[in-house]
């Protein structure tokens, strides 16, 4: 194993707000009565591509630094925008907006850039269109223009978990004529159900695996805050596990149970972890503390995939420093990001020597060779998540490697090197 002389990352950080939650904070703010506060909330590209997006639908939305201020307008409130909807990098805006867009009453366009246009669309306008709407787009890519208005309900069993897709769908369910019954194949990320539940319980019901949406009931605003990301804690948790003597505390991380994957593989792979400071709330958060050690191997499969969905490029890394093989299956999905992630890890480890072989679905890592850097100029594939995990990857080798657009972190964690810089000192 390549050792390095790096003294270890050492202190207490607290990450930026939740991403998922900061999308749904202004979308459901927006289409309430009465006035949203957002503490915590993620000034990221992605987030404010968001906030533009609604402020373009005439919704009143005042940022002052410390909250941010929403006017919700209600459901029938938004107004036709005067331009395309411009949602940058960001599928959930991108899936979440097509949702509420095709239950009102004009045309909106939706544009993205490169990558977006790219990502795969139909999985939200197949079932928007069986609602009633009418969805253009290139070939299931963006542009893609809504023509929205009656919407009927609808009964849908997702065919992949999808916390996006089920989003839009619920999105859309509160404007039709009847009730909706979602049904997804195994659990992903819940924040659209807590956050609606908190804004109006009569909407919506739990049904086991299925979820019910109830349509006519008015949204309250309310005061949220959001809590700190762990897929971006999950950066600092696996550092922490990984580069020898760190010990490492993450404050105020959300712990959703649907987002908590990460900590259950590192418990499996014997990390030295601490939970603290619990705090039970509709989102609920926690402190963590992580101390490096031996790691052992680990095996997940598509069960496991939807609760740590964006930590899988993170857990080939721990992969790579653990005592064995490892294997990720039933990962598929993770080829529709903001790049093909399974490709990119693939290929970006490949360089630095890791021993690492690409399956259809998944990736197979043995962590028990040296590491060997073959070609210090990595790519980040302008994806956030890559260009992150390169960078710790990056704190395990001697020699100096350059990670081309490492400024995509701007989409999920701008201040990520600012906090690598504090955990250094
Ligand atoms: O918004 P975007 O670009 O799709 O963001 C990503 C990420 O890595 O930040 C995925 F590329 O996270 C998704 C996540 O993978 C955010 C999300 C959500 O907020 O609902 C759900 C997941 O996607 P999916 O397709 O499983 O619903």
């Amino acid at each position: 194993m390549a050792e390095t002389s790096t003294a270890g990352l050492t202190g207490t950080i607290t990450i930026p707000g939740d991403k998922s939650i900061s999308h749904r904070s202004i979308i459901f703010g927006a289409i309430s009565t009465g006035t949203t506060t957002v503490k915590n909330f993620l000034r990221s590209a992605d987030c404010l591509s968001t906030m533009q997006a609604f402020r373009d639908l005439g919704v009143n939305i005042d940022d002052q630094g410390d909250q941010v201020t929403l006017q919700g307008v209600g459901l029938t409130g938004l107004k036709q925008a005067s331009a395309a909807l411009d949602m940058g990098n960001s599928g959930t805006s991108t899936r979440l907006i097509s949702g509420l867009l095709a239950g009102q009453p004009f045309e909106s366009r939706l544009v993205g850039d490169a990558s977006l246009s790219k990502r795969p669309m139909r999985r939200v306008s197949d079932p928007l269109s069986q609602m009633g709407a009418k969805i253009d787009s290139v070939n299931g890519h963006l542009p893609m223009t809504i023509n929205g208005g009656s919407l009927a309900g609808i009964r849908y069993e997702l065919p992949v978990a999808s916390a996006q897709v089920k989003s839009a769908i619920i999105l859309a369910a509160l404007q039709a004529s009847g009730p909706s019954t979602i049904i997804e194949p195994s659990p992903s990320r819940d924040h659209t159900e807590r956050m609606l539940t908190a804004f109006s319980p009569k909407s919506i019901e739990k049904q086991g695996q299925q979820i019910v949406i109830h349509p006519g009931y008015d949204l309250q605003g309310q005061a949220i805050t959001v809590p700190g990301d762990i897929s971006s804690a999950a950066f600092w948790l696996v550092a922490g596990a990984i580069v020898p003597n760190s010990s490492i505390t993450v404050k105020n991380v959300g712990i959703n149970p649907t987002r908590t994957g990460i900590l259950t593989v590192l418990e499996q792979m014997g990390a030295n972890l601490t939970i603290t400071n619990r705090q039970d709330q509709a989102e609920p958060s926690a402190d963590i503390t992580v101390t490096s050690s031996d790691l052992r191997p680990f095996e997940i499969g598509a069960e496991a995939i939807p609760a740590l969905v964006d930590e899988v490029p993170l857990l080939a890394l721990l992969a790579a420093r653990a005592n064995g093989i490892s294997k990720i299956t039933g990962a598929e999905e993770l080829r529709f990001k903001e790049s093909d992630r399974l490709q990119a890890i693939s290929q970006e480890f490949t360089k630095l020597g890791i021993t690492i072989e690409e399956l259809p679905d998944g990736l197979v890592i043995d962590g028990r060779p040296s590491w060997h850097v073959a070609n210090p100029n990595l790519d980040s594939y302008q994806d956030h998540r890559i260009a992150m995990t390169l960078k710790i990857a990056s704190l395990l080798v001697d020699e100096p490697v350059t990670i081309k657009d490492f400024d995509s972190v701007r989409i999920s964690y701008p201040t990520f090197l600012t906090d690598l810089a504090q955990l250094r000192s």
